[in-house]
């Protein structure tokens, strides 16, 4: 049986994957309006992955005999200014997402819900990577500063990202 407040505080990170899910299309919808669409199909892929994270919250409160109430999601930036700085805030909102995942781990330990720690472990190896995918990007953004030869090589590379769906063994 999870805890009231476990059950609350994991349907709320439900709200903050979807919105994940949100900004990364809203992202990918940016840079397809800048021709850039390598940069965009990487984005369309991230949000795909953001879709998983809170479907796999979503199903992970119904096996535990929870209900899941799916809050409305906020409207995300529409304007990034150049790629560097949407991958700056992409960056940052990993971060925050990280928090989050901390902060969830935090409460299952303090109420010693095993399963839920168990579970959360995936959350807190998938954002280590989440961080330094986004990082990585804008160090290299860093470099190529205004050369567009470098952004168009750089869209190239970021359009050969595929999305595949994490394997049931890794869920
Ligand atoms: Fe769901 O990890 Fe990004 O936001």
């Amino acid at each position: 049986m999870i805890s009231k407040k476990l059950h609350k505080a994991i349907n709320a990170q439900i709200n903050r994957e979807l919105f994940s899910e949100y900004l990364y299309l809203s992202m990918s919808a940016w840079f397809a309006k800048e021709n850039l669409d390598g940069f965009a199909s990487w984005m369309h892929v991230q949000a795909q992955e953001e879709h998983f994270h809170a479907m796999k919250f979503f199903n992970y409160l119904l096996e535990r005999g929870a209900g899941v109430v799916l809050e409305q999601i906020d409207k995300p930036t529409t304007e990034f200014g150049n790629p560097l700085k949407a991958f700056q805030m992409a960056y940052e909102h990993e971060q925050y997402i990280t928090k989050n995942i901390n902060d969830l781990m935090d409460l299952a330990n303090k109420e010693n819900d095993h399963a839920a720690k168990s579970f959360l472990e995936w959350y807190v190896n998938e954002q280590v990577e989440e961080e330094a995918s986004a990082d990585k990007i804008v160090s290299r953004l860093k470099m190529i500063g205004d050369r567009i030869e470098g952004i168009f090589m750089l869209d190239n590379t970021l359009g050969q990202r595929t999305y595949t769906e994490p394997s049931s063994t890794e869920e």
